[in-house]
C-alpha cells in the first residue's frame, strides 16, 4: 500500500466521521475505528481503499444476486439515463421500462399475481403492502380488520410500519414502536427450542406448535379484527431460520379459514436465493400479497415491488376510484431498465436452477462436510446459496454460549481480517454469496471460514 493511498484512507475517515450518520452503528465507536472504505468490486470481491481483496460470501446486503461489475446491467443503466433519465407514472403516463419490468415480473411470480406497483427499498414495499390490505378490508366493508400480525426474529424494514411489523425486539424502544395494531406470534426457530423449553420436539411437531400459536394468536384477537400475516419465507437478518416441513401448509390453511391475508416478504428470498424465483414456490405457499426488493435489481439500483395476488389485485382493480398512493421515484426508469435487464439475465443464463441443483447443494455439501463434527458447530443448515452455521457449545443440547453474541462477533471479526465478509446474527454465522459464485470460490469462503472458526474454538479452548 502506498502512503498516498494510506492517507486518502485517513482522509475518508475523518471526513466520514464527521459528516456521515451510519444505518445500526454506534457513531463514537466507529469514529474512533475508522470506517472501511470500499472502492471498487468485481464478481464476488470487494477491495478497500489500502488494496486488500475481500470475499463477499453476503452479497452485500443479500442483495448482488449477479455479482459485482455486470456490464449487461451497467449498460442497461446507462441507455436509460441517456434515453430517459427521469419520468413518473402519476399523470396517466407510463415508460417502456417499468411497462417490461411488470409484465417480466408477472410472468416469474406466484400464480395470479398479475399486477405490480414499484417502490425503492424493501422497507417501503411492506410500508405499501400495509397500506394495501388495509385499503382492501376498507373495500370489502371490514374497516375492522386492522391489526397486522408478524413473527418474532422477523425483519421487515425501518419506516414506522415496517419497524413496527419486525419481530427483532431492539429495533423498537429508541423510536417508542410498534405503533398500536402490530402483534406478534412466535416462529419456529427449531435450534433454539430446547433451550425456549419444548424439550425435545421433533422439527415437524415444532412447526405445527407454532402454526398452532399463530391461530391461538388469531382467535384470541378475534378473526374480525386481524387483517393480515406478514413473514418471510425464511428468516434471513433474524438468523436464517428455515421452517420445518409442516408449517407452512398449517399456516397457510389457518389464514384461508380466519380470513386473514398471507403476506409474504421476499426481500432476502426472492429472485433465486433460495433455488426458485420466490420462496413462495420453495415453500408452496400462495400469497395474497408479496413484496420483494433487493435481488430485483441485484442491488445495482433501489428499486422495490409489491405484487397482488387475484383476490387483491381484483378488488383494487375494480375499486372504481383513485389509488392515493405512489412516490416520485415508483417505477423509476433508470432503476427498471436495470431491474429488467436483471432479471433477463437471471433467466437466460439459468441461473436460478444453477442454485438449486449445483452451486446450492455444492455450498452445502461442502460445508456438512467442514463443520458437522467441529467442537463448537451446533448445527450447519441450509437451502439454494442461504447458510447459516448454529455456534453452540453442545450439539445434542442445542444450547447457547453464554452472553448470545459475542462468539458469534469474535468469529465475525476473524472472517473480516481474513478478508471475507459473512454475518454473525446472535452466534450464528451466516452466509448468503452472489448467485454467480463458482465452485472455487465456495471453496474459499469455506477455507477462511473454517479458519475464522478454528480460531474463536482456540480461543475459548474448545480447539
Ligand atoms: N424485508 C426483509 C426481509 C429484509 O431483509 C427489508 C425488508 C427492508 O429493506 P430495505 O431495502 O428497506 O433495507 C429487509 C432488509 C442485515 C440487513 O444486516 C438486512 C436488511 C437490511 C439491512 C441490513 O442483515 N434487510
Amino acid at each position: 500500500m502506498s502512503q498516498a493511498t494510506h492517507n486518502l484512507t485517513k482522509h475518508w475517515q475523518a471526513l466520514d466521521a464527521a459528516h456521515h450518520v451510519h444505518p445500526f452503528s454506534d457513531a463514537a465507536a466507529l469514529a474512533k475505528e475508522g470506517v472501511r472504505v470500499i472502492t471498487r468490486a468485481d464478481g464476488v470481491y470487494l477491495w478497500d481503499s489500502e488494496g486488500h481483496k475481500i470475499i463477499d460470501g453476503m452479497a452485500g446486503l443479500w442483495c448482488v444476486q449477479l455479482g459485482y461489475g455486470n456490464r449487461e446491467l451497467a449498460d442497461a443503466g446507462y441507455e436509460a439515463l441517456k434515453t430517459l433519465p427521469y419520468y413518473n407514472h402519476f399523470f396517466k403516463t407510463s415508460n417502456p421500462y417499468t411497462i417490461e419490468l411488470a409484465a417480466k415480473l408477472a410472468s416469474l411470480l406466484p400464480d395470479g399475481h398479475a399486477r405490480v406497483l414499484f417502490a425503492n427499498s424493501g422497507s417501503e414495499a411492506n410500508d405499501s403492502a400495509l397500506k394495501l390490505i388495509r385499503y382492501y378490508w376498507n373495500l370489502k366493508g371490514r374497516p375492522a380488520k386492522k391489526i397486522h400480525l408478524s413473527r418474532e426474529m422477523s425483519y421487515h424494514g425501518v419506516t414506522f410500519a415496517a419497524a413496527s411489523l419486525s419481530g427483532l425486539t431492539p429495533m423498537h424502544p429508541q423510536w417508542d414502536l410498534p405503533l398500536p395494531g402490530f402483534e406478534k406470534v412466535p416462529t419456529p426457530y427449531w435450534w433454539g427450542a430446547k433451550a425456549a423449553g419444548h424439550g425435545d420436539i421433533d422439527a415437524d411437531a415444532f412447526g405445527l406448535l407454532m402454526a398452532k400459536r399463530l391461530e391461538e394468536k388469531i382467535l384470541a384477537l378475534g378473526a374480525d379484527n386481524v387483517a393480515s400475516f406478514s413473514a418471510e419465507p425464511v428468516h434471513g437478518a433474524g438468523g436464517v431460520i428455515f421452517p420445518p416441513r409442516t408449517y407452512w401448509a398449517e399456516v397457510q390453511r389457518i389464514c384461508a379459514t380466519h380470513e386473514v391475508l398471507l403476506h409474504l416478504d421476499e426481500v432476502i428470498t426472492g429472485f433465486g436465493r433460495t433455488g426458485e424465483w420466490f420462496g413462495a414456490q420453495t415453500y408452496g405457499v400462495a400469497p395474497d400479497i408479496m413484496t420483494m426488493a433487493k435481488g430485483l435489481s441485484s442491488g445495482y439500483q433501489p428499486i422495490s415491488a409489491i405484487s397482488l395476488g387475484a383476490r387483491m389485485g381484483d378488488a383494487i382493480a375494480a375499486a372504481n376510484e383513485e389509488l392515493v398512493h405512489g412516490y416520485t421515484y415508483s417505477g423509476h426508469p433508470v432503476a427498471s431498465a436495470v431491474a429488467l435487464k436483471n432479471l433477463e439475465v437471471l433467466d437466460s443464463r439459468g441461473l436460478v436452477p444453477r442454485v438449486k441443483n449445483v452451486i446450492g447443494p455444492y455450498l452445502h455439501r461442502r460445508l456438512h462436510e467442514t463443520f458437522d463434527s467441529h467442537p463448537i458447530v451446533g448445527e450447519v443448515r441450509g437451502i439454494g446459496l442461504l447458510a447459516a452455521i448454529e455456534l453452540s457449545p453442545d450439539r445434542n443440547e442445542r444450547s447457547f454460549f453464554p452472553d448470545i453474541g459475542n462468539i458469534g462477533t469474535v468469529c465475525r471479526n476473524y472472517c473480516f481480517n481474513s478478508g471475507l465478509v459473512s454475518r454473525a446474527i446472535r452466534d450464528t454465522m451466516v452466509l448468503a454469496p452472489p448467485l454467480v459464485i463458482t465452485e472455487s470460490e465456495v471453496e474459499e469462503i469455506i477455507a477462511r471460514l473454517k479458519a475464522a472458526i478454528d480460531n474463536t474454538a482456540r480461543d475459548i479452548g474448545r480447539l
